[in-house]
């Protein structure tokens, strides 16, 4: 048996010396000393050979299977070493290409101009109020004193819902229902979406406003025009010209609209301007006191101004777009140069 064993052992190295693979390797572990292995096979016989021989034979049997498991482990260690030198010689880096660009998002140029307006208000003492954008006929226009038989109440003018039930056409009702629940001093604005049924180059169903309110007891026109003037500079330069026109809504008395000098010509008249030199940006008033009355104030005790911008208006101003409608396309070559 002894000898049975060492002719094995010799066989199994001798496979091992010409296996160049690594299941090659696993090959030999398998017949050599697998369950179903020669060299296990063999052992089962060593009930047969004499009690005398039999602890000679096995301790040789111990060695040669620790011995062959050791050059296995060796041969597979080797030849995992040579494929990584074989596969390193062949992976060449170029580390002169140039990197793959990550697209990365960012915020969308609404939400940008949106949150540069809300700064300056911010900034400036004001305090942001927000509502639903589903609203009651009430708080969207009887509450505004806007009468019964004015067109923006057109269902071609207006998303109804049902017959009570709309999408707000501004954010005025956020401060019809903070008004509602208190008391003057009161600065706050109203940031949102609103829906106009209306679509073409300067207007989409859906668009934004930042609207304005500040009422107290000794609140003038003048304040209403210094708050405009300094936001217009913010948000325009310091050196923009500002005038304010009179103009008339339903909710403010007396109201004005407000133009600065054409940031496309300076004033000397283009095609953005319509040859006139100035553009339209907001409008305002001091609040009508028929809306301090529907609210529950004292219209003899309380004033206040009210103002309301387009947040599209400003970008599309702002960067030159004569088709608001390319803000909500999402076009990434359009959205990726702002
Ligand atoms: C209350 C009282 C008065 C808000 C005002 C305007 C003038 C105005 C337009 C700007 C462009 C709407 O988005 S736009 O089409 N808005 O001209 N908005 S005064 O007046 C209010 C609001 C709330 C309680």
């Amino acid at each position: 048996m002894k000898e049975e064993l060492e002719k094995l052992f010799g066989e199994a190295l001798g496979n091992l010396k010409v296996a160049g693979e690594e299941s090659q390797v696993t090959q030999v572990r398998t017949e050599f000393l697998g369950r179903k292995g020669k060299i296990t096979a063999l052992l089962r016989g060593l009930a047969n050979v004499s009690p005398e021989q039999r602890p000679i034979v096995g301790r040789l049997a111990n060695e040669i299977k620790l011995s062959l498991e050791e050059k296995i482990r060796e041969s597979l260690a080797s030849i995992q070493a040579r494929k990584r030198k074989e596969r390193l010689l062949h992976e060449k880096l170029d580390i002169t290409l140039p990197g793959r660009r990550v697209p990365t998002g960012r915020k969308h140029p609404i939400s940008e101009v949106c949150n540069e307006v809300i700064e300056i208000f911010l900034g400036l003492g004001f305090q942001i109020s927000e509502g639903p954008e589903i609203e009651s006929d009430y708080y969207n226009f009887e509450a505004l004193n806007i009468p019964k038989d004015h067109p923006a109440r057109d269902m071609h003018d207006t998303f109804y819902i049902s017959d009570e039930i709309l999408l707000r056409t501004h954010t005025s009702p956020v401060q019809i229902r903070l008004m509602e629940k208190q008391e003057p001093p009161i600065q706050i604005i109203a940031p949102g979406k609103v829906f106009r049924c209306d679509s073409d180059v300067s207007h989409t169903p859906m668009f934004h406003q930042v609207e304005g309110l500040m009422v107290g007891d000794n609140i003038t026109f003048g304040d209403l025009k210094g708050i405009l003037t300094i936001f217009l500079h913010e948000m325009f330069g310091a050196k923009t010209k500002v005038r304010f026109r009179p103009s008339f809504f339903p909710f403010t008395e007396p109201s004005a609209e407000v133009d600065i000098a054409c940031v496309m010509c300076q004033g000397n008249g283009c095609r953005v301007c319509s040859s006139s030199g100035w553009m339209e940006i907001l409008g305002a008033g001091m609040v009508d006191p028929e809306v301090f009355r529907i609210v529950g104030y004292n219209p003899n005790e309380v004033v206040g101004f009210a103002f309301g911008l387009g947040i599209e208006r400003i970008a599309m101003l702002k960067y030159g777009i004569s088709d608001i409608r390319l803000f909500f396309e999402n076009d990434m070559r359009f959205l990726g140069q702002f």
